[in-house]
């Protein structure tokens, strides 16, 4: 590997070797590294700390990490770390396997707190401070600025906290990537805060590169290895459905002057069925499109490429493998059109109000009432956590969420009577989607929601059960705004879990 990245001859000297800046963190120490969905994560440290962790163990010593980052990573991070019981508290967003089985068996404290909320919660001092900051950059130019690699995430907030620094510097990462960048200096504490002047989502208000004190960076490391990302399932016909009912609906929505022809700026979350949305878009007619979201996956590179989109900001990517190499291939094209910044200003919700965005988020199950539930199965196990969506959701123009009317093999019905626990109250809710239909629950109170989902939304298989629910509920409808039986109103989770179909 060679340090031709690092022109900073003071951090020059810092190199070691990954074993060697792994030896620099201790036990109890909360710890907060870069990444956010499968890009930008520190690739080497985190493997030699699990490993100096797992022999910690194996001489019945206590070492665990407290872990911050700015959203799920990978496995040679979250998977590592939580495979040797490794990470005594994580927050925010994960969606590693290992650690999901720690959390749901309580063996590992999980703080599931929105995006925008993170940076400026440990800057508040709500959390410990943090000991030591593992980041990835792309390369560290001459007057020792870091030039971020392909997340931000929380990186600018980790390293002006953090007591200690640890760079990896990956590269792998594109040197073209430089410039890409545009880190907001100008946040502050309350009472001193001030407007964030972006007023366009294309506008660039920061800088291109990361600043740390050199005097903090206690290691830097040479890395050569790649962003890891799942790739995407082919969008299946449940997901091209759901995107047909959506596409309908914004064109409807431009065609009643509520939406520009070329809608406000979008934002789309992870997963197959956004990524199937987005899919949808390069077909549907629409031009001149723009995101404004956390996540760059897939189809929003597809968009840009065919010129459907015309740039997106974004704080990450989660991109396929063979998304990453074509982003390599091109990346002057998108160096023009992409735009990265700190997830405190991706996810801001100042931005997210102003721009006018439109959110797009999978949920879990949503209630009769639109009260959506994005994070825990049967009210109970998470899957992975809130993200950004409540960022999207609270604050949008609109707020969309999409799912499939069911899940594991039709037993389980994704419009309950009552959601088993809940992220977005029905207050921030304005659409559901499903494969049968799309509910538009704007200006309709509880019991006309209640309708538009049970018509629109419900599979054949759920929609007399769930229609007999609401009729029974609202049959002694004196004192009921919000019509439930509350003794009935979990009894299909409940169902589902005794006999494995919500199915009465
Ligand atoms: O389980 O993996 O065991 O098969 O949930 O479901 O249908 O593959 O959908 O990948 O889009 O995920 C809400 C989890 C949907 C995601 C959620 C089970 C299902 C499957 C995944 P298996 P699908 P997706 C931007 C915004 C919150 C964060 C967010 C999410 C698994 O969208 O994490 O939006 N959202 N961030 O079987 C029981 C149900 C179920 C169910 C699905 N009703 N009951 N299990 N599943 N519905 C990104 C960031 O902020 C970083």
């Amino acid at each position: 590997m060679s340090i031709d990245r690092i022109l900073h001859p003071g951090l020059r000297q810092r190199i070691v070797s990954a074993e060697a800046a792994a030896a620099l963190i201790n036990p109890g120490e909360t710890v907060a590294m870069s990444g956010f969905t499968g890009s930008g994560y520190p690739k080497a440290v985190p493997q030699f700390l699990a490993r100096r962790i797992e022999q910690a163990h194996g001489r019945g010593e206590a070492f665990r990490i407290n872990l911050l980052t700015g959203a799920s990573t990978a496995p040679e991070l979250d998977g590592a770390l939580a495979k040797v019981d490794g990470i005594a508290m994580r927050m925010p967003f994960q969606s590693d396997p290992d650690a999901r089985r720690r959390i749901n068996a309580g063996k590992l404290d999980y703080l599931d707190i929105h995006l925008s909320h993170v940076a400026q919660h440990v800057w508040f001092g709500f959390y410990n401070e943090i000991d030591t900051a593992v980041v990835e950059v792309s390369a560290i130019h001459a007057d020792g600025t870091l030039v971020p690699s392909t997340s931000v995430g929380n990186n600018k907030t980790w390293l002006d906290l953090a007591k200690k620094v640890i760079i990896e510097v990956n590269q792998w990462q594109p040197a073209g990537i430089d410039g890409m960048h545009d880190i907001y200096y100008g946040t502050a504490l309350p009472p001193h805060r001030k407007p964030i002047p972006l007023v366009r989502g294309d506008e660039r208000i920061g800088q291109t590169t990361l600043r740390c004190d050199p005097d903090k960076i206690v290691a830097v490391v040479l890395t050569d290895a790649p962003d890891r990302n799942s790739p995407f399932n082919p969008p299946d016909a449940d997901s091209q459905r759901i995107a047909g009912h959506l596409i309908e609906f914004l064109k409807h929505e431009v065609a009643r002057g509520r939406l520009p022809a070329n809608l406000l700026p979008l934002q789309s979350g992870v997963g197959n069925i956004p990524n199937a949305v987005l899919a949808g878009l390069a077909s549907s007619g629409f031009r001149d499109l723009e995101a404004f979201t956390e996540v760059i996956q897939d189809g929003m590179l597809d968009l840009l490429k065919s010129g459907v989109l015309r740039y997106a900001s974004c704080t990450g990517f989660a991109l396929s493998p063979e998304a990453s190499e074509a982003f390599m291939r091109d990346l002057d094209f998108y160096r023009q059109r992409i735009i990265m910044r700190s997830q405190e200003v991706s996810n801001h919700p100042e931005l997210v109000r102003r721009l006018g965005c439109i959110g797009m988020n999978g949920m879990i199950e949503a209630d009769i009432y639109g009260n959506v539930n994005s994070t825990h199965v049967m009210g109970s196990s998470i899957m992975n956590g809130i993200g950004g969506s409540g960022d999207f959701a609270r604050n949008g123009f609109l707020s969309i969420f999409l799912s499939p009317s069911t899940a594991k093999n039709g037993s389980i019905s994704a419009i309950v009577p009552m959601v088993s626990h809940v992220d977005h109250t029905e207050h921030d809710v304005a659409v559901i989607v499903t494969e049968q239909g799309l509910a538009d629950l704007r200006g309709l109170p509880p019991r006309r929601r209640a309708r538009a989902l049970i018509d629109n939304c419900v599979h054949p298989d759920f929609r007399a059960q769930l229609q007999d629910y609401f009729d029974r509920a609202s049959r002694d409808s004196h004192g009921k705004h919000t019509p439930h039986l509350l003794n009935e109103a979990l009894s299909w989770h409940q169902r589902w879990l005794d006999t494995g179909t919500m199915k009465a």
